[in-house]
């Protein structure tokens, strides 16, 4: 039997009573995971926050979901393992037009569209020559906003829920920039009335597999075409602007503080650095998941000196109590998160877990021996995938096949994932490491 409204167990709430006030960009596996179910948490006691699920190319949920009635089941796994079913997408949409921006009860737009999905410049800035700008999530929004001027203004949240430092400073940057390309006035009242918050998003989202929808049937009894598992952590703080009469996250545990930043570099250098080191280290020496490399003494020994001796040293505070809680998160054998998933899109993640730590580093005149070996895992793997002929999945990826097969520190550094003097800094430890590394 097939999941669906007349199969489900009863949700915390009517989902016909509720409406659409949010609508979410680029619905895959994390938005699922993490903010579908703040948004459903909430429902449970406010029925104006459902969620209109858009993507703008594939039609992959709307396939999966439709005849599911918009209903997928959550796994959370970890000591204890739990399944819910999230009713908060009431609709899925495929490229709508942007007037769907205009209606006055929407009052928050998220985004999940990925580092590479902000079509910026490696300097931070929006790159308006970009080949994916036309189709991008950013010149929807722009043309959507347009739409809202027209119909009259009612205040909007425009969040960014993607790994990147200051996003929503990025995102608001890169709207009004493509703005400003066409229609100053528009980009004028972008900047006086749209808000942009900064947010932190985290809870490890592995990617759906077979051996998860057989689990959820054996214990559910119902067929998901779509399921999604995380683990049971999860953390979203938001920075404190949002409009009055937006919906009240505080009260399903989002944290909103004025100073997003702190907990966002925090979390991009240790949590994803991290990750993004055990995914090239651990690929390298044959494991296949976060928890099998962390079982590798070796690794997990190097992965917590890392971020004890050469990351925490980056940011303020004590880090030792989240580096713990972080380290046991990776210990966690009840979910299989493949290190291949986290090895994605290195060019646009390293610059971001590793190259500012590596930069901030320098500055303060401590070494980047240990910094510089997950970059030289990364070009080793690269040169691995090129020359077994494997699709490398990353917007250079072409790029990075040539340079793969051709091999050699110096190449890979002449990519622009590295600042020139940056990469000058950096040419002999990554190269001493690189030797290190066959
Ligand atoms: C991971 C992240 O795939 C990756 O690159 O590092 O998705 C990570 O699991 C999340 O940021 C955790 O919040």
């Amino acid at each position: 039997m097939r999941l669906n409204a007349a199969t489900a167990p009863p949700l915390a709430y009517d989902r016909e009573a509720t409406s659409i006030g949010v609508l979410h960009i680029g619905p895959g596996a994390f938005h699922r995971a993490h903010q579908a179910d703040y948004f459903d948490r909430l429902l449970a006691h406010d029925p104006r926050w459902a969620i209109s699920a858009v993507s703008l190319r594939s039609g992959d949920l709307k396939r999966a979901l439709d005849p599911q009635d918009g209903l997928y089941t959550l796994a959370t796994l970890d000591e204890q393992t739990a399944f819910r079913v999230i009713g908060a997408h009431r609709e899925r949409l495929v490229a709508p037009d942007p007037v769907r921006l205009a209606a006055p009860e929407l009052k928050l737009v998220t985004l999940t569209i990925t580092e590479k999905g902000y079509c910026l410049k490696p300097d931070g800035t929006l790159d308006l020559g970009h080949p994916d700008l036309p189709a991008s999530a950013i010149r929807w929004l722009v043309e959507g906003l347009r739409r809202r001027r027209e119909a009259g203004f009612e205040p909007l949240a425009v969040l960014s829920c993607d790994n990147l430092p200051d996003n929503g400073h990025r995102l608001r940057a890169a709207v009004i920039a493509l703005a400003a390309s066409r229609d100053p006035d528009l980009a004028a009242w972008i900047a006086g009335e749209v808000v942009f918050p900064c947010s932190m998003v985290d809870s490890i989202t592995p990617a759906t597999d077979q051996a998860l929808k057989a689990r959820v049937l054996e214990a559910t009894g119902l067929e998901d075409a779509w399921p999604i598992q995380r683990e049971a952590f999860t953390q979203w703080v938001v920075e404190d602007i949002l409009p009055s009469g937006g919906p009240d996250l505080a009260s399903v545990g989002v944290t909103l503080t004025p100073d997003v930043a702190a907990f966002e570099q925090a979390k991009l250098r240790l949590l994803n650095g991290a990750h993004s080191s055990l995914a090239y280290l651990g690929l390298l020496r044959g494991h296949e998941t976060v928890a099998e490399a962390m079982a590798d003494p070796d690794l997990a020994g190097f992965i917590e000196t890392l971020m004890r001796q050469d990351i925490a040293p980056t940011l303020p505070g004590d880090q030792g109590p989240y580096i713990d809680a972080i380290l046991k998160r990776f210990r966690n054998r009840a979910i299989r998160h493949r290190l291949s998933q986290i090895a994605w899109d290195g060019s646009q993640k390293l610059p971001i877990r590793l190259l500012a730590t590596a930069h901030d580093a320098l500055l303060a005149g401590r070494p980047v021996e240990r910094l510089c070996r997950p970059l030289a895992g990364w070009m080793r793997f690269i040169e691995r995938q090129a020359r077994a002929g494997v699709a490398i999945v990353d917007p250079l990826a072409e790029t990075l096949a040539t340079v793969g097969r051709a091999g050699g520190v110096a190449r890979f550094l002449e990519l622009p994932v590295f600042p020139p003097a940056l990469a000058i800094a950096l040419k002999a430890p990554v190269e001493a490491a690189y030797d290190r590394l066959t």
